[in-house]
């Protein structure tokens, strides 16, 4: 302990408090660490407890269920029957199933300024719905035999993009679909 405290700066460096120190004060170094890493965690723990309240359209989803494959694809089936490559009237739900290497839609058209409500749900291995464009960043793990819901704003018009964002094999990169936003 001695040599080490001849040969470091105490200033420069933290040095653990020798058996012997124990009753001697803080000194102003140790303080001020002591201080930063307790402001740390106050912002950390502060930011996960209020994290939704000021971003609450980018949450984790509201909804998730197991569900059978089978059934999820008879619905998404349905919707892309009716809806790809259309405007989507804000009361419909929107259906969305993953398969290698395709979005169960190739693009849909939305209205901006309005909730819509997607269901997400993966038919094979796990896939990531991840929606980039004009700012936007929405990232949804989809997990096999799960539904994911969640509500979705989008307050610029333009063109977004869905790409997947967990490798599910060579043809990974081929996942895409197109959300249109008009006014
Ligand atoms: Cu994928």
């Amino acid at each position: 302990m001695e040599y080490i405290h001849r040969h470091i700066n105490p200033k420069m460096a933290l040095i653990s408090r020798s058996f012997e120190d124990w009753y001697k004060k803080f000194s102003k170094e140790e303080k001020i660490w002591i201080i930063t890493a307790f402001i740390v965690a106050i912002i950390l723990a502060t930011t996960t407890v209020t994290w939704h309240i000021f971003d609450s359209k980018h949450q984790v989803p509201s909804y998730s269920k197991e569900i059978d494959p089978y059934v999820f694809k008879e619905m998404a089936i349905n919707f892309s029957r009716e809806y790809n490559n259309k405007f989507i009237p804000p009361n419909v739900d929107i259906y969305i199933a993953a398969q290698q290497y395709y979005w169960s839609v190739q693009k849909i058209i939305l209205k901006k300024n309005t909730d819509y409500r997607f269901y997400v749900a993966s038919l094979d291995v796990i896939h990531g719905f991840t929606i980039v464009g004009n700012g936007v960043v929405y990232n949804l793990m989809v997990m096999p035999g799960m539904t994911y819901g969640f509500t979705i704003n989008f307050n610029k018009e333009g063109k977004y993009y869905v790409i997947c964002s967990e490798y599910c094999g060579y043809g990974h990169g081929e996942m895409r679909m197109i959300i249109e936003v008009i006014t």
